[in-house]
C-alpha cells in the first residue's frame, strides 16, 4: 500500500441467516475493496443485540484496514458490501441484519457531516466494539475519547462471549 494509506477499522456485526459465517465472509470481501488491504481480524464474538431485545444475538468483530481512498469512498464501499449481502435498509432503528459495517475510526481524523461521524459515535458504549479493538490494538486512541483499553474499562462487561474458531 502506498504511504498515503491510513489505519481505517471496521466494526462488523450480523444476527441473521448464519451470522458467523456472515462476518468471516465479510472478512474477504472487505479484503477485495479497491486501493485497500486487509490488515488483521479480530478473533468473532457473540453478543446479546444492543436495542430491541426481540432480536437474535449477534456475532461482532472489528476489522483493520489500510486504505489510500478518502473517508466517504471507504464508506461507499461498504455500503456496497452491506447491499451485496442482501441488507434491507428499510428495518426498524437497531433492528436485525444480516450485515452491519460501520467506520469506527479513519487514521486520527475526526469527521462529523451529513453522511459520515468519525470516530463512529456509539463506539465508546459498545463493549463489542472495544473488547475486539482491545484484543489488536489496546493503546490506540480514539480522537477525543481515549485509549481503546481505558475506554474499555468504562463499559460494562456482560452480554458478550468469545466464540471458538469454528463457533457457528
Ligand atoms: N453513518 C454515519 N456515520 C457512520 C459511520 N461511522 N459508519 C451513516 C457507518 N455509517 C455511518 O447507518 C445509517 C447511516 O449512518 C448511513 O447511511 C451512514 O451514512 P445504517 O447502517 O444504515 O443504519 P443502522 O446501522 O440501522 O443504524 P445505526 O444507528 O448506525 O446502528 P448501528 O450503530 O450500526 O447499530 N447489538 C449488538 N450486540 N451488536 C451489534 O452489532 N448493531 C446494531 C446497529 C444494533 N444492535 C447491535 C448491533
Ligand atoms: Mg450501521
Amino acid at each position: 500500500m502506498s504511504p498515503a494509506a491510513t489505519a481505517a477499522w471496521i466494526g462488523v456485526g450480523s444476527n441473521l441467516d448464519g451470522p458467523a459465517a456472515r462476518v468471516r465472509a465479510a472478512f474477504d470481501a472487505l479484503a477485495t475493496i479497491p486501493a485497500t488491504d486487509l490488515v488483521a481480524a479480530s478473533p468473532l464474538y457473540g453478543s446479546a443485540p444492543m436495542g430491541p431485545a426481540d432480536q437474535p444475538d449477534y456475532v461482532n468483530a472489528v476489522v483493520q484496514l489500510d486504505t489510500a481512498l478518502d473517508p466517504h469512498a471507504l464508506l461507499d464501499a461498504l455500503q456496497r458490501l452491506e447491499a451485496e449481502a442482501g441488507r434491507d435498509r428499510g428495518g426498524e432503528r437497531w433492528g436485525p441484519r444480516v450485515l452491519d459495517l460501520d467506520l469506527l475510526l479513519f487514521g486520527d481524523r475526526r469527521i462529523d457531516d451529513a453522511r459520515l461521524r468519525v470516530p463512529h459515535p456509539g463506539i465508546a458504549e459498545r463493549v463489542f466494539v472495544l473488547r475486539p479493538l482491545a484484543d489488536m490494538a489496546p493503546d490506540l486512541e480514539v480522537p477525543g475519547l481515549g485509549r481503546v483499553d481505558e475506554l474499555l474499562d468504562r463499559v460494562p462487561g456482560g452480554g458478550l462471549w468469545r466464540l471458538e474458531a469454528t463457533g457457528a
